[in-house]
This record gives structure tokens, sequence and C-alpha cells, in this order.
């Protein structure tokens, strides 16, 4: 199964949306291989972002995203990447689909509540960055077989 890395940002924590987005991507389906609360060191955060180092809001994105703690999250599910980043939403919130996270909960193109890596390449340089292995679980849910068809749980074994 794929995995994909989601941080709960600052202004979702502030907002009192943590519970909200957990539950989303719970209900969804989604597997939480790893969780934790975590203060984001700049160094990592300059990293993470750096595709933006040239922008205008890169400095003030840094600042508010090491202001207080994340909730940092690993996801794991068949298409992972692409499922989150759809329930996520486009980033400026302001345009973003009602029905996704950014769509219900938020107007703005800095406080967009949730990152979501976009490619499961992306995903697994983001979650080695945030999450040491010790931090990743495997582990059985006893809800897979009604997550999943035959075919689908069949593939996954076959990939193994
Ligand atoms: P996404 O999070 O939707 O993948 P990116 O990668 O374009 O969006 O931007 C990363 C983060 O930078 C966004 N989540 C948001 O917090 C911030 N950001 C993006 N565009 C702007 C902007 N125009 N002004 C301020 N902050 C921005």
């Amino acid at each position: 199964m794929e995995r994909t890395l989601v941080i709960v940002k600052p202004d979702a924590v502030n907002r009192d949306l943590v519970g909200e987005i957990v539950h989303r991507f719970e209900r969804k389906g989604l597997k939480i291989a790893a969780m934790k609360m975590q203060v984001l060191k700049p160094y990592a955060l300059k990293e993470h972002y750096a595709q933006h180092k040239d922008k205008g809001f890169y400095e003030e994105l840094i600042k508010y995203m090491s202001s207080i703690p994340c909730i940092l999250m690993a996801l794991e599910g068949k298409d992972c990447v692409n499922v989150v980043r759809k329930m996520v939403g486009s980033t400026l919130g302001r345009e973003a689909e009602p029905g996704t996270i950014r769509g219900d909960y938020s107007v703005s193109n800095q406080a967009n509540l949730v990152h979501a890596s976009d490619s499961s390449e992306k995903a697994e340089e983001e979650i080695n960055r945030f999450f040491g292995k010790e931090e990743l679980h495997q582990y059985n849910k006893m809800n897979f077989d009604w997550i999943y068809s035959s075919d689908e749980k069949c593939i996954e074994r076959k990939k193994k």
C-alpha cells in the first residue's frame, strides 16, 4: 500500500480542527501508520519547502510552520497520495471545492490547514524527513477486509 505525509498545520491546531481532520482520513478508510505532535525545526522546513525558496512568502511560511506544534501523520492506503490530495483540496482555500478540507474550513493561501505530499516519491522522502523508522508502524487492522475488494487485496499481496 502507498504512504503519504500529512502535516496538520499550526492554523488547524489553533482552530481546534485536529480531530475533524484526522477523523476525515480515518473515515475514508486510510490507515494511520505514524502520528506525532512536534514543533518543526526551520532547517527541516527549509528543506521541505525548498521548491518555494525564491517566492516572496517563503520566509513567512517557515515562520508560521515553526510557530507552534503541528500534527504529523503517515497515512497508508491504495493510491493514498492521490486520495489525500483530493480530500485536502486546492492550495487557495477560497477557491478549494466544498467538501474538501480546505474548501470547508479555509479562506487563505498560507493558512490552508494541511500539507499533503504531491507524489509517491516525494511522500517517501518527506516521511523519512520527519519520521524515524521506529516511528512507522506495520500492523493489521480488523477493518481491512471491509475496506478493499478481494481483487484489490490480491494485487497488494502480489506486489509484496
Ligand atoms: P500545496 O500545499 O497545495 O501543495 P504549494 O506547495 O504550492 O501548495 O505551497 C506550499 C505552502 O505554501 C501552502 N500550503 C501554503 O501554506 C503556502 N503558500 C502557497 N502559496 C502561497 C501564497 N501565495 N502566499 C502565501 N503562502 C502560500
